[in-house]
């Protein structure tokens, strides 16, 4: 098989003074940060549909870039290979590990199942020949339950019972071929599984009916050996305009609701989360504080733009609280995913590849940064000074579960005018971040 990118090479860590564009400036695999190899705190991941797929369509006009990777014509078993060489080829010049798949990403979709699920077994197989030898692994696999008209009104929350058994025919195969890779994960990214209008939605109906979905993946991916984690990945709106996997707080209290929470973490993505009106930290943080934190989906929204526009991550601030939340978390058993996809003016090869080392450079300054935030340790200590009162006296109490109303009552009324609660000191915080970020 002839190389692709013939003028790009194998992309090395050239330090921060590099001007070269086709170099890592901080990404730098072997360098040791908090007692491990950066390459191990960061297990990065290609995204299928981006990378090798989407060309640069939008509403608007058709695509901008050449993916057929020197196919003879595109959406055939030609070019479902050709991205498969392209793929390997451009995650083994990256040093990239991991990827990420759609069902549909890997194949063109059939109208009979039968037949896209004989050009899933020939790929993966095709697929699995190129792993071997390398140690590019599968960080999850998904079904694509969302493009096809059929999804129009959800898969699991569909009104349609025929698509809901369409579906879990797609889930089965999904997680067959993300256990023939050896992946990581399974994720449910719920693209229409959410409503339009109450006028027409039974909305209790449909949540029960997309756990019955979940529950049926479990037992089966566990029957057959997949021994990862579930995930699911929040996102308010878009496609629909209401999505139940609304944020993680709502995902995480469904996951409880139906006795899922044992199998199933949360795949959270930036730019998701930044549409429910949240930071990504945020939540990250809740995810991590209810022992979910699995996986991200690493790219960032536009705060002018009430989309997902899926950018490859550059905001070094935004990186560093997530590598923060992620290092106080232990470390992630999934992986960062780069759900994220090159502006459409950014058509050709170089974009392609300097997209992911802008995201991954990013990636590495955020762990810097966050480590030294830690390092410093200024910040995690006022946290903990602020919670103090809580530590001896009636603060000990409360937490002990020694008080009740009325014994705090009697307390409030000895004690007269309670003290302010002390300065939250933000501003202090924030020069305090500036200092190591720049300093
Ligand atoms: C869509 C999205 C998906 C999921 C996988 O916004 O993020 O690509 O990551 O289905
Ligand atoms: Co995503």
């Amino acid at each position: 098989m002839s190389e692709i990118f013939k003028n790009i090479p194998e992309i090395k860590y050239e330090g921060p003074k590099s001007k070269n564009p086709l170099a890592f400036k901080y990404y730098d695999s072997e360098k040791i940060i908090l007692g491990k190899k950066m390459s191990e705190h960061l297990p990065f991941a290609m995204a299928w549909w981006h990378n090798l797929g989407a060309a640069g369509t939008d509403m608007f006009g058709r695509d901008t870039a050449d993916k057929s990777f020197g196919a003879k014509e595109k959406g055939t078993m030609e070019h479902a290979k050709a991205k498969v060489d392209a793929g390997f080829e451009f995650m083994k010049k990256m040093g990239i590990r991991y990827f990420c798949f759609h069902d549909v990403d890997l194949v063109p979709e059939a109208d009979d199942i039968k037949e896209t699920n004989r050009r899933l077994d020939e790929i993966s197989d095709y697929i699995l020949e190129k792993m071997k030898g390398t140690d590019i692994k599968c960080l999850w696999g998904t079904a694509n339950m969302f493009s096809n008209p059929r999804y129009m009104n959800g898969a699991g929350s569909s009104n349609s019972a025929d698509v809901f058994a369409f579906a879990a025919a797609q889930i089965k195969k999904a997680i067959e071929l993300t256990v023939k890779f050896g992946g990581r994960g399974y994720v449910f990214w719920g693209g229409r599984e959410g409503y339009e209008t109450l006028l027409n939605t039974d909305v209790k109906f449909e949540q029960e009916n997309i756990a019955r979905l979940m529950r049926m993946a479990v037992d089966y991916g566990r029957s057959i050996g997949f021994d990862g984690y579930f995930y699911i990945e929040p996102k308010p709106k878009e496609p629909m305009k209401h999505q139940y996997d609304f944020d993680a707080a709502t995902a995480i209290g469904f996951l409880r609701q139906y006795g899922l929470d044992k199998d199933f973490q949360m795949n959270i993505e930036a730019n998701h989360a930044t549409l429910a009106g949240h930071t990504f930290r945020h939540d990250l943080r809740i995810s991590a504080i209810n022992g979910m934190l699995g996986s991200v989906d690493a790219n960032q929204g536009d705060m002018l733009l009430g989309w997902d526009t899926d950018e490859f991550p550059f905001d070094v601030y935004e990186a560093t609280w997530c590598m923060y939340e992620v290092l106080k978390a232990g470390g992630l058993k999934g992986g960062f995913n780069f759900d994220s996809k090159a502006r459409r003016p950014s058509y050709t090869v170089e974009d392609m590849f300097e997209s992911y080392i802008l995201g991954m450079d990013t990636f590495a300054l955020g762990l810097i940064k966050a480590a030294e935030i830690i390092e410093d340790g200024r910040i995690d200590e006022f946290v903990k000074e602020r919670y103090s009162s809580y530590r001896t006296g009636i603060g000990k109490d409360i937490v002990e579960g020694k008080t009740d109303l009325a014994s705090l009552a009697a307390y409030a009324e000895k004690m007269g005018k309670p003290e302010l609660p002390g300065s939250g000191r933000q501003e202090r915080l924030e020069g305090i971040v500036n200092q190591i970020m720049f300093g």
